[in-house]
């Protein structure tokens, strides 16, 4: 009964519904109704009640995981979709579901994330507007071609933000993605999984589409941007979820097919950094020199003063 509830507010998403027109047209009570509204709304649905009127769910990016299905061709990543209001973290929610086997191409959305992760332990902002999702993976690939995947998401995410954002997007390696020298976007790869069977990889990505940075904390503000503030109207986040599925299934394909070659060259034509002065991690040692290429194990070259460095993890930041 939740759930037709939830379909009628959807299909009259933005303008009010009467208790009694709901009541009627599900041959339920209106106090059964209302029932059911505290409980989306305890769920994370954003349902706003007036007397005399009705309910009115106010959109913020509702997915409709049918929606996206028909639009998606036959593809694996999307194959099975899931819409959650409110979660700790989609990659989080996404592990937990691992013990029920879920289908390879899984994907969980988010509205918002009460507990949205970074790499290396760091949080990730994930309030209403966003696109906060992950998917499963089982790469049947040796562990440092599954680690290119990080890469080649990336090169796919810049592929799909430069037709919304009309502007053509960067990465900063690994994997973050800029768009007028500011953050807009995040990928998390993880592996989860039983030692025997270890080969669970979760891919969340979060982008910032109708949300204004200004309310994010002002240490991530001065550094981000969105959709909505480059493009100065709001997207639709259920096209922008559409053409990044296709672009990340197909780039998916293509690395398995193909091999990393062709993506590489666009990961360093997309490339914030590559020929300049950048700031990195080894261990504990600071290396500092310039970022003289990209290998094609995904690692930063840089060249220091009398040797050459290869960097296959951390985070760079650029000087000058
Ligand atoms: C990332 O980490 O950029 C990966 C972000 C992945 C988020 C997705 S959302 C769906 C899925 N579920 C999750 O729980 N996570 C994934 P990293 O490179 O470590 O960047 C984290 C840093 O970015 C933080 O320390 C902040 O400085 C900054 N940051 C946090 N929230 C941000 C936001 N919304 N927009 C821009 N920058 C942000």
């Amino acid at each position: 009964m939740r759930q037709k509830i939830l379909e009628e507010l959807i299909e009259n998403r933005d303008s009010f519904i009467s208790g009694s027109q709901l009541a009627e047209s599900l041959g339920i009570s209106r106090v059964a109704i209302w029932k059911h509204i505290e409980a989306l709304k305890e769920e994370g649905y954003d349902i706003t009640g007036v007397s005399g009127r009705g309910y009115r769910l106010n959109d913020n990016g509702v997915i409709i995981p049918d929606k996206i299905r028909v639009g998606l061709p036959q593809q694996l990543i999307g194959s099975h979709i899931y819409y959650y209001p409110r979660l700790d973290s989609t990659n989080e929610a996404l592990k937990r579901s691992i013990k029920d086997y879920p289908p390879e191409g899984t994907v969980y959305v988010a509205g918002k994330q009460e507990g949205g992760k970074g790499r290396r332990g760091r949080k990730w902002e994930s309030p209403l507007g966003g696109l906060w999702f992950s998917f499963l993976l089982h790469p049947t690939l040796p562990l440092p071609q599954t680690a290119l995947l990080s890469l080649v998401f990336a090169v796919s995410l810049t592929k799909s933000l430069d037709v919304f954002a009309g502007l053509p997007c960067q990465i900063k390696w690994p994997n973050d993605i800029y768009c007028q020298g500011k953050k807009i976007a995040g990928i998390l790869l993880e592996m989860s999984g039983e030692i025997d069977n270890a080969d669970n990889l979760i891919v969340g990505i979060g982008i910032n589409v109708n949300l204004r940075t200004n309310d994010l904390p002002v240490a991530i503000s001065t550094h981000s941007t969105s959709l909505l503030e480059i493009c100065g109207r709001e997207i639709a986040t259920d096209n922008l979820l559409i053409t990044v599925l296709k672009d990340l299934d197909s780039y998916y394909q293509e690395f398995l097919n193909h091999g990393f070659s062709s993506i590489l060259l666009e990961f360093k034509s997309r490339c914030l950094h590559l020929g300049k002065a950048i700031e990195t991690t080894r261990g504990l040692d600071i290396i500092r020199g310039i970022n003289t290429d990209i290998d094609d194990m995904g690692n930063l070259v840089v060249q220091c003063q009398d040797n050459l460095v290869r960097i296959s993890t951390g985070d760079v930041k650029v000087l000058n």
